[in-house]
């Protein structure tokens, strides 16, 4: 691999991100039911049908896990909270072996020198709270302070960071306007709302942080780099518009306390009454930011509804989930964020490419995905010599597990798994970094 830590700033964190529901195993513990076990058992909806019930066994075997981490030189380990493992109902009752579980966890990275990076929420949603709207109702707000409160009260000791929810475009837009992640709705109205009360979850739960003392609080984005289909006018619109839906939507509302026109054109008539009135609360001061980057999408116009755009295939290479691969799209997404976010630190908390790698003798070669970090790696120095603060680099991720939808097919890890013997396999992207950051 060319590229070597020496070529970072001193103090520069790299780390590997997972998330609960895609590696623990959901079956195991005491967890309640979430959202994503519904949609997943709906025809439909997720490749064969498949769900997080066993994902990689992570709930038994996290000591092996965090060993290969520790062992490959990371310094960050960046993991989520299952809400319904610890609280089944989403409020009330803890389930005490689940807390538990995140308690040995967050010990067993500390004895392996890890900095636990916590992000509480990562998608699965408490079946008894989708069942009162879920993210389209307000209360939602509440119900995740109350969840915030009981990780902080147990685990925020030993935190080095926490964010409340990963990736609000994926919570909202993906999830309530496309439809293609639980609760699988396609709603306007929903969709606003939801994006809406993402934000303000956001706001309370780093309120209720900062008031027990929780120290270096963020928030993590998703942006894909949008540009237009060709040199038209409308082009430019559409790729205007993805980039207000997607992009711009979330950095307003945390960091200027506002939503952008092109967004409000669409959702104006549906947000909540008096939105505006939460961005006090939306808009507290956060210490760092963090982007996960992939992509970047060409956009079109369409007729029809707003928001009178599509996205069309693009020329450049393809990873297996039919993303190009433009690293110059993570460059300009970090000085995008940097003009939003001032001067807290940026983190990369997740970046990576899937592929359909196999176990061949006992190793995995994965040269496209040293590729990839490669040229993802020398789009953040650029930025980093241009004055871009970023402090770290989280690659997506340990090892393989659920792709959401798209099932178990698509290969995300530094570390293969056979989702059979749930045998463990350190990729050739996995020694490669691992020389790379001795
Ligand atoms: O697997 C997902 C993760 O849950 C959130 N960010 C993108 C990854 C790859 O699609």
């Amino acid at each position: 691999m060319n590229f070597s830590r020496s070529q970072f700033p001193e103090g520069f964190d790299f780390g590997v991100s997972t998330s609960s529901y895609q590696i623990e195993g959901h079956d195991f513990g005491g967890a309640g039911p979430t959202h994503w076990d519904t949609f997943a058992a709906t025809p439909g909806n997720v490749v064969r049908a498949e769900h997080g019930g066993r994902a990689c066994d992570h709930y038994h075997r996290y000591r092996e896990d965090l060993d290969l981490v520790a062992a490959g030189g990371f310094d960050v380990y960046r993991f989520s909270t299952s809400w319904a493992r610890v609280l089944p109902e989403g409020t009330g009752q803890v389930n005490a072996e689940g807390l538990d579980f995140y308690d040995r966890l967050v010990d067993a990275m500390l004895e392996r020198g890890l900095k636990p990076a916590a992000t509480l929420y990562h998608w699965e949603m408490p079946s008894a709270l989708a069942d009162r709207g879920g993210w389209m109702n307000r209360d939602v707000a509440s119900w995740f302070a109350e969840f915030t409160e009981v990780i902080t009260d147990r685990l925020g000791d030993r935190l080095w960071s926490v964010a409340p929810i990963n990736e609000p475009w994926c919570v909202g837009w993906m999830s309530h306007f496309l439809g293609h992640h639980a609760p699988g709705l396609r709603d306007i109205r929903a969709t606003a709302r939801a994006m809406h009360h993402v934000l303000l979850a956001h706001g309370r739960s780093i309120e209720v942080m900062r008031g027990k003392g929780q120290e270096n609080l963020g928030a993590v984005f998703n942006f894909e780099w949008a540009e237009p289909a060709d040199d038209s006018p409308e082009a430019a619109r559409a790729a205007q518009t993805f980039d207000g839906y997607l992009n711009r939507f979330f950095v307003e509302g945390v960091f200027r306390g506002r939503y952008p026109d092109s967004v409000l054109e669409g959702f104006a008539p549906h947000l909540p009454e008096n939105y505006q009135d939460d961005f006090p609360l939306i808009t507290q001061k956060l210490d760092w930011c963090g982007l996960n980057y992939y992509t970047r999408k060409l956009c079109a116009p369409t007729d029809g509804a707003w928001p009178h755009q599509t996205e069309v295939e693009g020329p450049l290479p393809k990873t297996l989930m039919g993303w190009e691969i433009y690293p110059e799209g993570l460059y300009q997404s970090l000085k995008r964020l940097h003009e939003y976010a001032g001067d807290i630190p940026l983190y990369i908390t997740e970046n990576g490419l899937a592929s359909p790698d196999v176990v061949k003798d006992g190793a995995v070669d994965d040269q496209p995905r040293i590729d990839y970090l490669e040229a993802h790696f020398a789009a953040a120095r650029r930025a980093i010599d241009e004055g871009v603060p970023l402090a770290g680099y989280f690659v997506w991720s340990l090892m393989d597990n659920y792709e959401w939808a798209l099932g178990y097919e698509k290969r995300f890890g530094l570390v293969h798994v056979d989702f059979d013997s749930l045998e463990r396999t350190p990729k050739a992207s996995y020694h490669a970094l691992k020389r790379a950051l001795a």
